[in-house]
């Protein structure tokens, strides 16, 4: 049997069981196909980014592994996304750091960046009917050295911050009025402190106020949405985070900005799966980081386990997954980059196709009070054929089918990535 017949005849049988189950299988890819991941481009270079200055990795992130291939100019960068999103189903975003503007080899600091850096990129996402999304990159910078940006008790150097994230404000704004959908500009700080602090009062007061001078000028919904990102530790910054969830939480509630949930900035066995709910009912919209902690904020590439199953569950659940915004962050440096975003992004689509799935009879049992069957029915609904529709999916949108799209990685690496020294 060639092998679209065996992925036609296993998709019949998948949609009748579903359909024996109440569950229509072509709503559900139609939904699926309606959800944008969003990209982020720090995975194709161990955020790196594009300034001359080249900065190490700072505000404790980690990169590990030296696998080759690593895009070292924005155009290799946006031809290895173009490779990547030729394998991924539907259509996506790109989630773009300050650091990666072009800058044509001068030095423009961080306090002087402009939409017009970002011209290629715009252009690039025009022409694929793509989105961007966007951050300031408050690290990997000497005005970051000492840890603190946002709340740094100098005057300098925290004026200097607010200025890089109202400019990157600025530039979310004309990417998204230049692509005719909104921006979600997320503000991560790495501020925090190795040992502890005998003031934690203080920078957070100050947080507060330098986010309030960043988010003073407002702009159209349609062209950005302000997110903020808080996070529980971070190495050198093991006591105490200033831009914790509890302050963060406030904030957005009070001021009105996007929440963004990183699944790796949590106690490990705490999920932001059960946080989704729970922020919804406080704000109109969120952004997630869907990340892979393993015993830390490790960031590895995301895989298709119950945490990955649980969030894409809830998003579905909700009735509303137009109000959260997916964005992926991870980096490993370890393995191919590219197969490292088709990877993650196929496998998060994997997930939220499982929710949109699920037969409705689990939450009947719920709400009938009958917790036995909710139970029985949610282990029997996780070997339904999920993969059959998953693979009729890919082929509707002309992807591969399976593993086939790890050929066309392997012939890129061979041709282009392999060949970056
Ligand atoms: C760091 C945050 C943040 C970064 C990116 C590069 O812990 O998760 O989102 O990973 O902005
Ligand atoms: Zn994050």
């Amino acid at each position: 049997m060639p092998a679209s017949a065996a992925t036609d005849a296993a998709y019949s049988l998948a949609r009748d069981r579903y359909a024996a189950l109440g569950v229509d299988t072509e709503h559900a890819q139609t939904a699926l196909a309606a959800i944008p991941i969003s990209l982020h481009c720090w995975q194709g270079d161990d955020v790196q980014g594009f300034e001359s200055a080249g900065d190490a990795l700072g505000g404790g992130l980690a990169v590990t592994g030296n696998y080759p291939g690593r895009a070292r100019t924005p155009d290799e960068l946006r031809s290895d996304l173009d490779q990547a999103l030729a394998l991924i189903p539907g259509r996506h975003r790109l989630n773009l750091h300050a650091f990666y503007g072009e800058f044509g080899g001068k030095r423009v600091d961080r306090d002087a960046i402009e939409p017009e850096h970002f011209a290629g990129w715009i252009g690039w996402a025009k022409q694929r009917g793509v989105g961007l999304d966007f951050n300031p990159t408050c690290f990997s910078h000497p005005k970051a050295a000492d840890g603190l940006t946002l709340s740094n008790p100098n005057d300098g150097i925290r004026s200097f911050w607010i200025e890089h994230c109202r400019r990157c404000r600025e530039i979310g704004a004309a990417m998204g009025a230049a692509l005719g959908t909104p921006c979600v500009t997320n503000v991560w700080i790495p501020d925090g402190f190795k040992d502890t602090p005998a003031d934690r009062m203080a920078p957070r007061q100050r947080l507060a106020a330098a986010l309030d001078a960043v988010f003073e000028k407002p702009f159209a919904k349609e062209h950005l949405l302000d997110a903020v990102e808080p996070k529980l530790f971070g190495i050198g910054a093991e006591s105490c985070t200033v831009g914790s969830h509890e302050f963060y939480l406030g904030y957005a509630i009070s001021r009105g900005t996007l929440l963004c949930l990183d699944a790796g900035h949590y106690h490990p066995t705490e999920s932001i799966a059960d946080k989704i709910s729970s922020v919804l009912l406080y704000l109109p919209e969120i952004l997630l980081h869907v990340s892979r902690g393993v015993r830390w904020d490790s960031d590895h590439v995301v895989t298709l386990g119950d945490d990955l199953l649980a969030i894409a569950r809830e998003i579905i659940a909700t009735g509303a997954p137009e109000r959260i915004h997916v964005g992926l962050d991870y980096f490993d440096a370890s393995i191919n980059r590219v197969a490292a975003w088709v990877i993650g992004v196929r496998n998060m689509q994997k997930a939220l196709l499982a929710g949109l799935l699920e037969p409705p009879a689990i939450r009947a049992a719920e709400a009938a009070g009958d917790l036995t069957a909710r139970l029985a029915l949610q282990e029997e609904a996780k070997l339904l054929p999920v993969g059959a529709v998953w693979d009729r999916f890919c082929e509707t949108h002309g992807v591969p089918v399976g593993q086939g799209w790890l050929d066309a990685v392997r012939a890129y690496e061979h041709d282009v990535t392999g060949k970056r020294t």
